[in-house]
């Protein structure tokens, strides 16, 4: 199915939904992961997996999980780029109605995902973000010092894009296909989550939500690998893609923002408006 940059939501058909999941590295829990997305995403077209120039089996896991389940399409970063790169390229395969980034760690429940993207099916969201810093369920007590950081990131975006937000720096980032297909992405490492949230606030009329998601983080020893030097970069971004970054420049098709609005006419996000 053909999408533009302007699609009228078809209020038959469920919203459809990608997976972007960008894995480096992620042997240990790369087909855990997939089969998390695989048995608990509703409405699923597709999980792309883009495999970032892995050094360790990611790359040959992934390839026979897609020969077992045809939802699940693989591509191959030629070398190592980062998360930026590996999403940029996973984004612009996506097909779906709603694109949605699930890490490949288990650090994201995606059982939770269907929540993420509900104000985005009911008609209500653009964009939505899991935020691990509102009321929550579980949530492993992590570094202070890490949670220090992401405030500090997450206050200083929020200075330039005056969004209230309260965790730019999540993974789950959900969009409406339109808006993240069209987004020129220039960062590298992991500017993605600030570019992103920067190019979003852009968009007038781009209607934004948070959810409460879990968190199930992991330590440096247990394989994180984002760290202080990702924290300087992230604030440079934020400068560059909210000061020095123009609307026209972060689209390439701006996208038409009008479609698919809904109203709430009853307690909760009933609306005449579905997607679904
Ligand atoms: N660190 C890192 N992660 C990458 C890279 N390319 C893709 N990824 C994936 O990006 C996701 C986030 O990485 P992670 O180290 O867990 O970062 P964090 O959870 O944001 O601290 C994981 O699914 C990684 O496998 C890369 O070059 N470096
Ligand atoms: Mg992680």
């Amino acid at each position: 199915m053909a999408h533009s940059a302007s699609p009228s939501p078809d209020t038959t058909q469920p919203a459809r939904l990608s997976v972007v999941m960008p894995a480096y590295n992620e042997e240990p829990t790369l087909r855990e992961s997939v089969q998390a997305v695989l048995e608990r995403v509703p409405g699923l077209l597709e999980l792309v997996l883009v495999n970032d120039g892995s050094r360790d089996r990611t790359g040959a896991i992934a390839d026979q999980l897609a020969l077992e389940d045809s939802r699940v399409r693989v591509i191959h970063q030629p070398r190592n780029m980062g998360k930026t790169a590996a999403l940029k390229t996973g984004f612009a395969a996506t097909r779906g109605d709603i694109v949605i980034v699930q890490d490949a760690d288990l650090e994201y429940d995606p059982a939770e995902i269907d929540a993420v993207v509900d104000p985005i099916r009911k008609g209500f969201a653009d964009v939505v973000y899991g935020s691990r810093f509102l009321v929550r369920k579980a949530a492993r007590i992590l570094y202070f010092y890490h949670y220090i950081a992401n405030k500090g990131l997450t206050f200083c975006s929020n200075l330039c894009t005056n969004l209230n937000m309260t965790d730019v720096e999540t993974c789950y980032k959900a969009f409406r296909g339109e808006i993240i297909r069209n987004m020129t992405i220039t960062s590298t490492g992991f500017g993605c989550e600030i570019e992103v949230t920067a190019k979003v606030a852009k968009l007038k009329g781009c209607r934004v939500y948070e959810v409460p998601i879990s968190y199930y983080g992991r330590t440096f020893e247990e394989g994180k690998k984002i760290g202080f030097k990702d924290g300087l970069a992230a604030g440079w971004y934020i400068l560059r893609y909210n000061l020095f970054c123009s609307l026209t420049a972060s689209y390439t098709t701006i996208p038409d923002l009008r479609h698919g609005r809904a109203q709430p006419s009853a307690p909760g996000l009933e609306g005449p408006a579905r997607i679904h």
